[in-house]
């Protein structure tokens, strides 16, 4: 991932040089990090077909920034930020994952307070001494303890959607060391949990492998550019704890052993209790080794036959959290899953009208690209200034470039179709930021709740449930607002909620970036017979790769194919929300 790593140094340099109010710079900065972070394309690539040059041609990138480009990704530093960074006497990094603190509050909490890190932030809440600060309520306060405590809870584990692509890359990287006959990712990170603790790679080898060729695979395992540390290094294990923080372990394990190995190491825990007391019952034994009848191991290859001898499908990662899943596999009635491949869609996509930065043109060859068959545009609203909101006439406005693209789509015989939706917010009395007359022109309107969001459960709920009842409305978008990692969810009513929803046919969706809603929630809405969507959230071209999570959310969720309405064909679409054939 080095355009988003490049990105977010780049983004901070921007950060360091707003700290000290230099002018114009940080917006360059800043802007040429948002460029880098929406490439398509691998900055690397660029660098090496290209050299300084194709640097110099990205958007927005010029010649100081591209030279600081080309020194990170030879020496993998930029020696400017490390400057910045050293002569900053605020550790703008920590203070900066404060959900709420941006630079400006962050500069006013040192310049006022003397506040430099995260611990004399602590202290000062402690004795009350941030809301006096002019601009800080009482409110920021409360919300800046509730922040750090939600830090400190979450420290450790890392969002799945960040570290996966460098996980995927040294998985890679270790399939082609020599010896080795198999590679596969276990843990939590094959259950696809939105969260992980750390990464547990299993390495298959013959069984008769010789002692060098296990040290050149440990050897290469624990001297990999990412490793800061060897926490241990032996013949079957080793682990390392790499510059992300992230630590990862690596397992030997004889062919013979592969799939016992990767179900036990696959986990859960929870899981594998449940499945060793069926082995037990069976008169077995069940280990990471394999599955034994007396001394003699009579199962141990594969996962999918050591769930066949114990009487069972084989069962998705996803489901292992030791719920359901073992009665229901055993009864044969394991759903299929939905995978990326039956995504025909995406409902969720923020265009350069309300600050992203893709054109409605640009967005929809990207949809086409990934074989959607149609990208519905959700801008949000103008209630929401710093997002660019759209108002009336702006939407009107869009509809009419939605409705032209779609023409010349269909003067070119391509089965392709933006809709013109919009991402509404709910206002704090529960109407909709935008007047019926323009709703009523959209081929879909989504809402979501953005803003007040302390507010209590019974009033919150009541809001939502008044948004619901416009009858344009056909998804809510985020149901409870959490932004996993950074906030929780808002007191709500899901049940009211989900109630209503199945009611009135209003779509729930499962938002990618935020994790929300959950998997169980999603499951539950599954099983009341609401219909789900998955949306990437994107505002940037790269972003609609994260459509990828909201799947591996779903299918944590149970949720199948026939659950979603962004696996539906276009013809179908139109129907069942009766769209206005253009
Ligand atoms: P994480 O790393 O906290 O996100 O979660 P996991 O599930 O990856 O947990 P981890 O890395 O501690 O262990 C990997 C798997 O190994 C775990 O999912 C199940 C298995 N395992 C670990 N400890 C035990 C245990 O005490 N009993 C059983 N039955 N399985 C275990
Ligand atoms: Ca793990
Ligand atoms: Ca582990
Ligand atoms: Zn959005």
């Amino acid at each position: 991932m080095t355009n988003r790593e490049l990105a977010k140094l780049l983004f901070e340099i921007g950060d360091f040089l707003e700290l000290q109010e230099v002018p114009f710079k940080p917006k360059a900065y800043q802007q040429a990090a948002i460029t880098i972070d929406s490439l398509a394309e691998d900055i690397r690539k660029i660098y090496s077909q290209s050299g300084l040059k194709g640097l110099e041609n990205i958007s927005g990138v010029g010649k100081s920034i591209a030279e600081k480009i080309e020194e990170y990704l030879i020496t993998g530093k930029i020696a400017y930020y490390e400057e910045l960074k050293a002569e900053s006497p605020i550790a703008f990094e920590e203070l900066n994952k404060v959900e709420g603190l941006g630079v400006k509050k962050i500069k006013k909490l040192y310049e006022q307070l003397g506040i430099r890190n995260l611990k004399d932030l602590e202290e000062a809440i402690k004795k009350h001494k941030v809301s006096p600060v002019f601009g800080f309520g009482e409110k920021t306060e409360q919300n800046i303890r509730e922040a750090i405590d939600f830090l400190k809870q979450s420290k450790g584990r890392f969002l799945l959607r960040e570290v996966l692509p460098d996980i995927e890359k040294i998985e890679n990287r270790l399939k082609k060391i020599r010896g080795v006959k198999k590679v596969s990712i276990a843990g939590s990170v094959r259950r696809r949990k939105e969260t992980i603790g750390d990464v547990d790679f299993l390495v298959g080898v013959s069984e008769d492998i010789e002692r060098y060729s296990v040290e050149r695979i440990m050897n290469t395992f624990v001297s990999m550019d990412e490793v800061i540390k060897v926490v241990s290094k032996g013949d079957t294990r080793s682990s390392i704890k790499t510059k992300w923080g992230l630590d990862m372990d690596l397992r030997l394990i004889r062919l013979g052993s592969f799939g016992a190995a990767l179900q036990y190491f696959t986990g859960s825990k929870e899981h594998n209790i449940e499945l060793r007391k069926i082995a037990i019952k069976e008169g077995l034994k069940l280990n990471e080794y394999g599955l034994f009848k007396n001394k003699t191991k009579i199962k141990g290859e594969t996962e999918e036959e050591i769930y066949e001898r114990l009487g069972m499908e084989w069962i998705p990662p996803e489901l292992r959290e030791g719920s359901i899943e073992i009665e229901v596999a055993k009864s044969k009635k394991i759903p299929k899953l939905v995978e990326l491949s039956d995504i025909k869609g995406d409902f969720h996509c923020h265009s350069a009208w309300d600050g992203g930065d893709m054109s409605l043109k640009d967005m929809a060859q990207d949809a086409i690209l990934r074989g959607y068959e149609y990208l519905g545009i959700n801008d949000h609203t103008k209630s929401l200034k710093i997002e660019n909101g759209l108002d009336e006439d702006a939407l009107l406005r869009q509809g009419k470039e939605i409705d032209k693209i779609n023409r010349e789509f269909a003067e070119n015989n391509i089965a392709f179709r933006l809709l013109k939706g919009s991402e509404v917010d709910i206002l704090k009395d529960g109407s909709l930021d935008i007047e019926d007359r323009v709703l009523k022109t959209l081929d879909y309107v989504s809402i979501s709740i953005h803003n007040n969001l302390k507010m209590t459960k019974e009033q919150m709920t009541q809001r939502i449930l008044k948004a619901m009842s416009n009858p344009y409305v056909k998804i809510l978008n985020h149901p409870t607002t959490r932004i996993l990692g950074k906030r929780e969810e808002c007191e709500i009513d899901l049940d009211a909620i989900f109630n209503y929803a199945q009611k009135r046919s209003i779509s729930l969706e499962i938002n990618s970036y935020r994790s929300d809603l959950d998997s169980q929630s999603a499951k539950k809405a599954k099983e009341m017979g609401i219909k789900l969507t998955i949306g990437s959230d994107a505002h940037t071209k790269i972003e609609f790769n994260d459509m990828t999570y909201g799947v591996f959310q779903a299918r944590r969720g149970w949720v199948e194919k026939k659950d979603l309405i962004n696996t539906i064909s276009l013809d179908k679409l139109k129907k069942y929300w009766q769209l206005k054939t253009n």
